[in-house]
């Protein structure tokens, strides 16, 4: 039977092996405020080690008598570090033997050892080139981002008096706002004053909640002469015109964004284009603990929000980093605010939309394809595919609208043999703007000379054919059923 440990006791650690590996493992936990005791089979290495102060003890780890001196129920694991595997297997054998609850961690020297050290009862086993060769990447990682940390601080540190224009896609939503906010959070810790502008309108009633709830100082593109800030920022999107209100050219400074696109296109002092996370906010909640800026509630929540609403609640292109994130933000988090953002009230509209949807929709196998006519508030259509994608044995849904000049898709989708965003892409790039990514995507299609006409109900049924017809022939199916 196991003896109970005091819990008051301090964890004790065994380290077999005072080679370089050993030293080093039992050194880390002497730091960490570990109580540590080595063995060795080297007079003077145990020598030395008394004089580091560490608890030492001469042996023969090939000795099972060895491990009936030692008191091994002492100790919270046993760690097996010699770079000699006939020594390393003997020893796991006689502890085993001995004491069979006590975890032991032994070192493997290659692939097939780690097997047999398995075998005789290591509890885990470790690969010191596989660590170092994660450990390498993970440092690569870390100094990357120290760099682009301070190149992003530089380039917004030149802005002396003038003014930092952050500005946001469309029609922005939670990732956009949450990221423009982060972003003139940055600037401001530098002295640097930062303005947050959008084009279109917020329309989602979430959008709007969001701005209510947190107080979102945003100013409509519109009104505003951007040639008037010294410096211009593109957040959740990244190039000028395109998705934004920018006008087409405008040189911007700096730009962050995660959707995919090809980054020749875009030309800036400072790019942060990733697709490897799921939300924009992701990557600017990563810049504010580089630089070790305070996050408020206010802040955090929004990033919060946005990480949620990018990621469908951390369940639709989600990334490491995205937890990550949330994991940083969440002590800072105010719950009530968020739950009240994540179900607000649904608008009129969008229940009009949400239900011309719902009737309109036509099915060729798991694909659910739908005209939602007339639409002044751009999220409804996204909210109906979002819907519509619950439908069982649906896995991609469009949704197709139109607004006074152009018609507008949403596409939605969970079959994970299928990329939407290049489909989207292969499928209306040539006529309009589109792209996406893997379970999301949308475009826009100028109506051209078809904005003229009054009959909106018959210019609906003629787009939405056309339009739905592309998209099959992008899937690569040829005939929707009636
Ligand atoms: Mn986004």
């Amino acid at each position: 039977m196991a003896k109970k440990k005091k819990l008051s006791e301090k964890p004790k650690y065994l380290v077999l092996g005072a080679g370089s590996f050993g030293f080093n493992v039992a050194k880390e936990l002497m730091d960490s405020g570990f109580d540590v005791v080595i063995v060795d089979v080297d007079e003077k290495r145990i020598e030395s080690l008394r004089d580091q102060n560490f608890e030492a003890i001469l042996g023969d780890i090939k000795d099972e008598k060895l491990f009936k001196e030692l008191k091994l129920s002492e100790y919270r694991a046993v760690l097996v570090m010699t770079p000699d595997m006939e020594a390393n297997k003997s020893a796991i054998r006689a502890i085993k033997n001995v004491y069979p609850d006590v975890v032991v961690i032994a070192r493997a020297s290659n692939p097939a050892s780690e097997e047999e050290l398995r075998r005789l009862g290591a509890d885990d086993v470790v690969l010191p080139p596989v660590i170092l060769a994660k450990y390498v990447l993970h440092a690569i990682e870390k100094t990357i981002f120290r760099k682009s940390s301070e190149e992003l601080r530089e380039v917004i540190s030149e802005i002396k008096n003038g003014i930092l224009g952050i500005v946001l896609h469309d029609n922005p939503d939670p990732d956009a706002m949450a990221s423009g906010m982060a972003l003139k959070r940055i600037a401001e810790h530098f002295g640097v004053k930062a303005e947050i502008l959008y084009g279109g309108t917020i329309g989602h009633q979430e959008n709007r909640a969001m701005v209510n709830l947190l107080d979102v100082d945003l100013k409509p593109i519109s009104k505003i002469d951007v040639k008037s800030y010294e410096k211009l920022a593109l957040v959740d999107c990244s190039i000028p015109g395109r998705y934004n209100s920018l006008p087409s050219n405008t040189p911007v400074s700096i730009v962050i964004d995660h959707h995919p696109v090809e980054t020749e296109n875009i030309s800036a002092e400072f790019i942060d284009v990733r697709s490897d996370v799921g939300a924009t906010s992701t990557i600017l909640t990563k810049y504010l603990q580089e630089m070790n800026i305070p996050v408020d509630k206010t802040l955090a929540t929004a990033l919060m929000y946005g990480i949620r609403t990018d990621t469908n609640n951390f369940r639709r292109n989600v990334f490491p980093a995205d937890f990550s994130a949330a994991a940083f933000l969440h002590p800072f988090v105010n719950q009530e605010i968020l739950d009240q953002l994540t179900s607000p009230d649904i608008s009129t509209e969008t229940l009009d939309v949400i239900g011309e949807a719902i009737k309109n929709r036509k099915l060729k196998g798991s694909i659910l394809i739908t005209t939602v006519g007339m639409v002044r508030d751009r999220d409804a259509l996204t909210q109906a595919a979002d819907y519509l994608l619950r439908l069982e044995g649906i896995t991609t849904v469009l949704v197709i609208g139109i607004s006074e000049e152009k018609i507008l898709v949403c596409a939605r989708n969970r079959d994970i043999r299928l990329n939407i965003g290049e489909v989207v892409a292969r499928a209306y790039a040539d006529i309009g703007s589109a792209g996406g990514h893997a379970h999301a995507a949308a475009a826009e299609i100028p109506l051209g000379i078809f904005g003229d006409v009054r009959d909106k109900e018959m210019l609906m049924k003629i787009i939405a054919e056309s339009v739905a017809k592309r998209f099959l022939a992008a899937v690569g199916v040829e005939k929707i059923e009636e």
